[in-house]
C-alpha cells in the first residue's frame, strides 16, 4: 500500500508506478468530456484504483495542443469536489495545474503531488508547493499550449531539456523544497516534433541520470498515432508498448489512461528484470 502522507517515499521504488489519468475537462487529450462530471471523474477514478494504479492524476484543465486556458474558479470547480471525495480513498492524489490558488486549494483537500507542466513558473506556484510540502512533478514544455506544436525548434533537444529541468531543479529547491519531493518529465508532446520526442524516449537514460525520479506521459499522445498510422482515439497497444519502453529506460512514474493494460505490462517487465 502506498503512504498518503505527503512524505515521497513513494518515489524510491524500484518498480515503476502507474499514475492513473483522471480528466475533469470537456477537452482533454484523448477522453475529452467523457468524464467532466464530479461523479463521472469520481466513477472512473474508483475504475482505475481497482485496476490497479498508483496514484491518481486529477486535471481540470486541457493541455493538448491548441487548448484554451480556464480560469481559476473554473479549475476549481472542476477538481476540487474530485480531490475531496478521493481524498479517503487510500490513493495519493496528484494535481494537474500550473496556478497557485488551485495547489493551495487542492493540498488543503488532500493533494499530496502537484504536477505541473508549467514547471512551478507562475508566480506564486513555489510558494505554494513548498507551503504545502507536497511533491511536485516539473515539466518540460516548449511555448504554451495553444502554441506549442506550430514550429517546435531545438539545436540539442536532449541538451537543452535538461537544462532547463536542471535550472527548475536549482530553483525547486532554492525556494526550500527539498530534492527528494521532486519529480521532472521531458515533456512528450510540449512543444516537440515526433523525432524530438522519438530521440527523448530512446536517450530517456540521459534524464534518469540526473538522479531524480523521471515520470513520462506518451499515453494516447499523438506522436503515437504518427507512428503507427491508427488515428483511433484510443491507442492501447502503442500507448503501452512506449510505457513499457519509458519503464525498461529508467522512467518511475507511467502517466497512462490504460492502468490495467499498463499494470499487466509492467507485471512481465517485474518478471524478467527481477529473475536478474
Ligand atoms: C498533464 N499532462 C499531459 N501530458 C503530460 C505529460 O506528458 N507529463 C505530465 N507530467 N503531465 C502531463
Amino acid at each position: 500500500m502506498l503512504p498518503l502522507q505527503k512524505t515521497p517515499e513513494f518515489l524510491s521504488y524500484s518498480t515503476p508506478l502507474v499514475m492513473g489519468i483522471v480528466n475533469v475537462t470537456p477537452d482533454s487529450f484523448s477522453d475529452g468530456g467523457l468524464y467532466a462530471s464530479t461523479n463521472d471523474a469520481v466513477l472512473h477514478a474508483a475504475r482505475l484504483i481497482e485496476e490497479g494504479a498508483d496514484i491518481l492524476d486529477i486535471g481540470g484543465e486541457s493541455t493538448r495542443p491548441g487548448s484554451t486556458p480556464v480560469c481559476v474558479e473554473e479549475e476549481l470547480r472542476r477538481v476540487l469536489p474530485v480531490v475531496q471525495a478521493l481524498a479517503n480513498r487510500n490513493i495519493p492524489i496528484s494535481v494537474d495545474t500550473s496556478k497557485p490558488e488551485v495547489m493551495r486549494a487542492t493540498i488543503k483537500a488532500g493533494a499530496t503531488m502537484i504536477n505541473d507542466i508549467n514547471a512551478l513558473k507562475s508566480p506564486g506556484a513555489l510558494e505554494a508547493v513548498a507551503d504545502g510540502e507536497v511533491t511536485v512533478c516539473i515539466v518540460h514544455m516548449q511555448g504554451k499550449p495553444q502554441y506549442m506544436q506550430s514550429d517546435p525548434q531545438y539545436e540539442d533537444v536532449i541538451t537543452e531539456i535538461k537544462d532547463f529541468l536542471q535550472q527548475r531543479i536549482d530553483a525547486v529547491q532554492a525556494a526550500g523544497i527539498p530534492r527528494e519531493r521532486i519529480t521532472i518529465d521531458p515533456g512528450f508532446g510540449f512543444g516537440k516534433t515526433l523525432k524530438h520526442n522519438i530521440k527523448l524516449l530512446r536517450y530517456l537514460e540521459q534524464f534518469t541520470d540526473m538522479g531524480i525520479p523521471v515520470l513520462v506521459g506518451l499515453s494516447r499522445k499523438s506522436m503515437l498515432r504518427e507512428i503507427t498510422g491508427n488515428k483511433e482515439r484510443i491507442q492501447i497497444h502503442s500507448s503501452v508498448s512506449a510505457a513499457l519502453l519509458a519503464a525498461i529506460n529508467g522512467a518511475k512514474i507511467l502517466r497512462v489512461h490504460d492502468v490495467k493494460a499498463t499494470k499487466d505490462a509492467l507485471a512481465v517487465y517485474n518478471a524478467v528484470t527481477s529473475q536478474m
